[in-house]
């Protein structure tokens, strides 16, 4: 008891409570809380409040883009547009080739594409990314080739994972990207964890962790949240807001002024963003990347937009949302208000518009032959990798499955793997 007494009484803590007992008024003021006295009762509520607006730049295909700050040339402009169609293009072939049998699951990112490259032109090599799964334009814009994702998604010898996640987990450890995980939110804590290490690090670099505004129910989000703010921690947190988690609407997801609103809560610098306009996304990424590595915390960026096509290849979003919705919303897509923006600067026509798509094409599909052709990794790699030291239960498994292959090899598309 009087370990603990002194303890207490030698605490920063403890000397604050003191100091803290009474202000100039004479009032007390309660620890953490900076609020003064009413004597009027009433409840606050998300209606107290203004809705936290929706900052955008490109309002019309006429937009200026004239922020000083903003520095944006006419040869980024188009290598954003021409990602933007390269997402586009992959989506749509590897999609097909799902429903053709060829791959068992993919995940399109069609009506996201300015708020993965915009976010990503704001960024450098050096900040590391945790996403959740609809960030593929995020891993392209930083160097990964469309070899990588499909060799991904068939799981042959040239995946980096070796073939031992479901397709759409990408990762890459060159591009500081970590591999993607499904189990929601997961991403949350272990991306603060790593701005945590940074900041310690002081290295010139933060963490960027996306997450769909369905993750941010989960506990793991409140966790990040909190942590991030009383560790100080340099790390944007990017909400996708679009619309849907599967089939639960936004409408049924939450009841006050959607992710934004949090970020204040737990004392995080937030802005809210209209995810269709890239300008906007870049701008406010570039700005948020400044601010956590000067100051070491965090900022929360809600960017809104709308899950253009299925939730996946296990997903029919007919059933819960009416076509005239989605149709709607293709008219806000962001590769067509680039487009338009570009036309107007006449910077693009439809010449080149056709001329890059052809060659996308061609390009895509010649790196999907290769990958089709190329062997499974060696099968018994899916106990490897894993533990830095095999552990003995595992080391038994591997010994068992060589053993069972080995006596029934006939029954096993053997051809099909690496030998060695
Ligand atoms: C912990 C956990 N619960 C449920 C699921 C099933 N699940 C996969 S994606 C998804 C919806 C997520 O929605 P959101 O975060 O808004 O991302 P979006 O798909 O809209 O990009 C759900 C419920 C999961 N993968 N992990
Ligand atoms: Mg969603």
């Amino acid at each position: 008891m009087a370990t603990l007494y002194f303890k207490l009484l030698n605490s920063a803590g403890f000397r604050n409570f003191t100091r803290a007992l009474s202000n100039a008024t004479g009032e007390p003021k309660f620890l953490g809380i900076n609020a003064k006295f009413t004597s009027v009762l009433k409840f606050v509520n998300n209606e107290s409040y203004e809705p936290i607006p929706i900052y955008r730049i490109l309002s019309s295909p006429n937009s200026q883009v004239s922020d000083p700050d903003l520095k944006i040339g006419n040869e980024l402009l188009l290598k954003m547009y021409e990602s933007m169609v390269r997402i586009r293009t992959m989506d749509k072939i590897l999609y097909e080739s799902q429903r053709q049998g060829r791959i068992s699951f993919f995940m399109t990112n069609t009506g996201e594409e300015a708020i993965q490259i915009g976010s990503a032109a704001g960024l450098t090599l050096q900040d590391v990314i945790y996403a959740q799964y609809r960030e593929a334009g995020v891993l392209l814009w930083r160097g990964f080739k469309y070899s990588g994702f499909i060799n991904q998604c068939y799981g042959n010898h040239d995946d980096s994972g070796k073939g031992k996640q479901m397709p759409v987990h990408y990762g890459s450890k060159e591009l500081n990207f970590m591999t993607i995980s499904s189990p929601l939110t997961t991403q949350l804590p272990q991306a603060v964890g790593a701005a945590y290490a940074l900041k310690r690090s002081k290295k010139e670099a933060c963490v960027v962790c996306y997450f769909g505004e369905g993750a941010a129910s989960e506990g793991d989000a409140h966790a990040a949240f909190n942590f991030a703010a009383t560790l100080d921690c340099p790390i944007i947190f990017i909400c996708r807001n679009n619309g849907y988690a599967i089939s639960t609407s936004s409408l049924e997801q939450y009841k006050g002024d959607g992710i934004a609103a949090r970020g204040p809560a737990y004392g995080i610098n937030t802005i809210r963003v209209d995810g269709n306009d890239i300008f906007a996304m870049y701008h406010v990424t570039r700005v948020a990347r400044d601010f956590c590595i000067k100051h070491r915390k965090p900022v929360l960026i809600e960017a809104m937009s709308y899950r253009v096509g299925h939730h996946s290849t296990s997903d029919d979003s007919t059933v819960y949302r009416a076509k005239d919705e989605i149709e709607n919303w293709n008219k806000e897509s962001p590769v067509l208000k680039l487009r338009q923006y570009l036309e107007n600067l006449q910077l693009w026509n439809d010449e080149q518009e056709k001329k890059l798509e052809v060659s996308l094409r061609k390009e895509f599909l010649r790196e999907f032959e290769e990958a089709e052709k190329k062997l499974k990794p060696k099968w018994n790699e899916l106990f490897t990798d894993v533990y830095q030291d095999m552990p003995d239960h595992i080391k038994r498994q591997k010994m068992l499955m060589e053993r069972h292959v080995e006596e029934y090899q006939e029954h096993y598309p053997m051809k099909e793997f690496q030998t060695s």
